[in-house]
C-alpha cells in the first residue's frame, strides 16, 4: 500500500493515487449515499432498466443460470433478478472483504431460499477458480454499476480475459455501461450539491491517513471532477489550495498550490466504443437502455 501511495505522489506530471483506497467503511457509506444523489443518475438509472426488462433479460439468460457477481458488495441491484427470475438455481457473490460478504449471503438465503447461495472471497481481477457446484448450469457474469469504466485499458483487458474464462463457451456476461451525454449532467453527476460526491473523494486521505500514518491536511485540498473528452472519461481530482509538504515512507512529497491529485476514472462509452472495447473477446447480442439514454446494460457472449 506505501509503495502504490509513494509511485503515484512521486509522479512528476500528475500526481495520483488508487481508486481502490476510497472504500473503507465511511467511504463505502458515503458512495451508498451518492447513488441516492438527485444528480447521480446511474444506479438509479440502471435499476429502472433491469426492473422494466427483467422478463426480456430472463428470456436471454436461458433456463438454468448460476449467477456470478464480481464485487457483489449489498447485492442490492441482484435482488431485482433473484427475486424477479424463475430461472436463477445458484447465485455465487464475490467480495474482497469476507465477513461483510458472509453476512449479506446468509441475508440473502433467508429472502432467496429457493436459490443456492455460494459466497467467494477472492480478487475478481486476477484469475480465480470456482466453486464445483451444478457443473449442467449456464454460468453468467453480472456485472452492474459501470466499474469497468473505473479501469484503466491494461486492467480491461485483464479483466475480459478473466470473466471470458470463466463462464466458458456457453456462458455470459450482463454488464451495466454508462453512455456518454452532455457534459452539464456528467459533471454535475461528479459535483453535486450537497457536496457526498467531495465528502467521498477527500475519504481516500482520511483512509490513507489512518492505514500509513500519513499527514494529509483534507482542508488543504478542493475537490473537482472534469469531463475529459478527448478521454471521454470523468476524471475526480483534488486540487492542493496552499504549498505545503507531508512526509510518506521517509520521503518529503510537496504540494504546489494549484496542482492536484487524480483519485479516479470514469470512462464512459458509446454502444459503439463500447463494443470495440470488448470485441476482442466478446460479442454484444442485446443493449438495453432507459428512455434519455444515459445508461445501457448489455448482454454479451464469448467469442
Ligand atoms: C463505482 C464506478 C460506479 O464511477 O460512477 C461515483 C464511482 N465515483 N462517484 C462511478 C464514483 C464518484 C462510480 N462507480
Amino acid at each position: 500500500m506505501l509503495e502504490e501511495v509513494l509511485e503515484g505522489l512521486q509522479n512528476k506530471n500528475q500526481k495520483t493515487l488508487p481508486s481502490k483506497y476510497f472504500y473503507d467503511e465511511r467511504g463505502s457509506e458515503l458512495f451508498d449515499e451518492i447513488t441516492e444523489l438527485q444528480e447521480y443518475y446511474p444506479t438509479r438509472t440502471e435499476r429502472k432498466i433491469l426492473t422494466d426488462k427483467v422478463r426480456e433479460i430472463e428470456e436471454y439468460l436461458g433456463h438454468k443460470i448460476l449467477l456470478i457477481e464480481p464485487g457483489s458488495g449489498s447485492s442490492s441491484k441482484t435482488k431485482i433478478l433473484l427475486g424477479n427470475m424463475d430461472n436463477i438455481c445458484c447465485y455465487i457473490p464475490m467480495d474482497i472483504s469476507g465477513d461483510y460478504l458472509f453476512r449479506v449471503a446468509d441475508q440473502l438465503r433467508e429472502e432467496f431460499p429457493k436459490i443456492s447461495i455460494q459466497p467467494l472471497s477472492a480478487d475478481y481481477t486476477k484469475p480465480f477458480e470456482l466453486p464445483e457446484i451444478n457443473p449442467d448450469a449456464r454460468k453468467v457474469v453480472f456485472y452492474p454499476g459501470s466499474t469497468i469504466g473505473n479501469f484503466k485499458m491494461e486492467k480491461v483487458e485483464q479483466f475480459l480475459k478473466v470473466i471470458h474464462d470463466i463462464i466458458e463457451n456457453e456462458g455470459a456476461l450482463l454488464i451495466g455501461v454508462d453512455l456518454i451525454k452532455d457534459k452539464q449532467i456528467l459533471e454535475l453527476a461528479y459535483n453535486d450539491s450537497k457536496n457526498v460526491t467531495a465528502a467521498f473523494n477527500k475519504n481516500i486521505l482520511h483512509h490513507l491517513n489512518r492505514e500509513l500514518d500519513l499527514g494529509f491536511d483534507p482542508d488543504n485540498f478542493d475537490h473537482k471532477s472534469i469531463w475529459n473528452n478527448e478521454k471521454s472519461r470523468i476524471e475526480m481530482h483534488l486540487f492542493v489550495k496552499k504549498d505545503h509538504s507531508i512526509t510518506v515512507g521517509g520521503k518529503e512529497i510537496h504540494f504546489r498550490k494549484g496542482e492536484s491529485i487524480h483519485t479516479e476514472n470514469s470512462h464512459k462509452y458509446s454502444l459503439e466504443s463500447f463494443q470495440e472495447m470488448v470485441g476482442d473477446w466478446f460479442d454484444v447480442k442485446k443493449v438495453w437502455t432507459d428512455e434519455k439514454n444515459y445508461f445501457s446494460l448489455q448482454y454479451l457472449e464469448p467469442k
